[in-house]
């Protein structure tokens, strides 16, 4: 099956072959879509270049999120390259280390700032300069973690950028459906990623999931690739405004 072919998907927040973002287009390559990846800034831009080479016809375009004017030239490029644009995968948090450890109370005020800039507002900043590009409908889709919803130790401001961000699909989806362009969440299980990195016992975590969740295991980043497949396809055409869980069933229990 070619789940996707013919579609052009922009894919944001490959950092290396353990990235999330990284099995998100590992899956979609392998049904056919045609796949821009960005990165950050020079310091990945090699490692991506490296990855995308692997993939027939991919290409790479830098975008730090954070700055408006890349993500303006990012539309731009991705205009003249294709012309239209079918799916957004955007796969891409940050937080300060010292915030995702110790009491939430302790948060500062720039470093909530900084976790919600990156973490909730890039989706919605991305959203707005790129939907205009979806002229056939669209995909958009984003990472959450259930820490969005439950207090969890360590996950701190993450958090709360999630949550903001979960709020923020569905009010993109209300706004961009009559476009026909779908907006969606996937909320994955604990993988271990440089990101995770950053998250004091993440051991201990990855444990917990092996021991409770229903499938008795911790979440593949493949399982997750194969959702986003699902999500930027045609068979999840009447979902939208969603957050689906790939972990193993872990949220019906923990
Ligand atoms: O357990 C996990 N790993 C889970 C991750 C469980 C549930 C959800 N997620 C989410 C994360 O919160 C994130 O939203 O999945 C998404 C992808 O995370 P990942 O694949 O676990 O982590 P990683 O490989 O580090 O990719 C995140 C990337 C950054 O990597 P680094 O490590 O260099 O910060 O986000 C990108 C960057 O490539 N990124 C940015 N991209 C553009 N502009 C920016 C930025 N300003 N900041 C970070």
């Amino acid at each position: 099956m070619n789940l996707v072919a013919g579609k052009n998907i922009v894919v944001m927040g490959v950092a290396n072959d353990r990235s999330i973002a990284w099995a998100i287009a590992q899956s979609l390559a392998s049904q056919g879509a045609r796949l821009v990846f960005t990165y950050e800034n020079e310091r990945v831009e090699e490692r991506v270049r490296k990855l995308a080479d692997t993939i027939p016809n991919a290409t790479i375009l830098p975008c730090n999120v954070t700055v408006d004017a890349d993500i303006d030239q990012l539309a731009e490029s991705l205009r003249e390259q294709f012309g239209v644009l079918h799916g957004i995968v955007h796969s891409i948090a940050f937080a300060r280390t010292e915030e995702l450890e110790g009491l939430f109370v302790n948060t500062s005020r720039d470093g909530f700032a900084l976790a919600h800039d990156i973490s909730a507002y890039s989706l919605v900043a991305v959203a707005q300069k790129l939907y205009p590009l979806m002229t056939e409908g669209g995909s958009i889709m984003t990472m959450t973690y259930l820490g969005a919803e439950r207090a969890m130790k360590n996950y701190n401001v993450m958090g709360i950028a999630k949550a903001a961000l979960e709020a923020s699909v569905r009010y993109l989806a209300n706004d961009l459906g009559q476009f026909n362009i779908r907006v969606n969440a996937i909320s994955a299980g604990p993988i271990r990623t440089l990101a995770a990195k950053g998250i004091k016992d993440f051991n201990s975590i990855l444990k917990t999931v092996e021991e409770k969740a229903p499938l008795r295991r911790t979440t593949e980043t493949a399982e997750v690739g194969d959702t986003a497949l699902f999500l930027m396809s045609h068979l999840s055409r009447g979902i939208t405004g969603e957050v689906i869980y790939v972990d193993g069933g872990y949220h019906i229990v923990g």
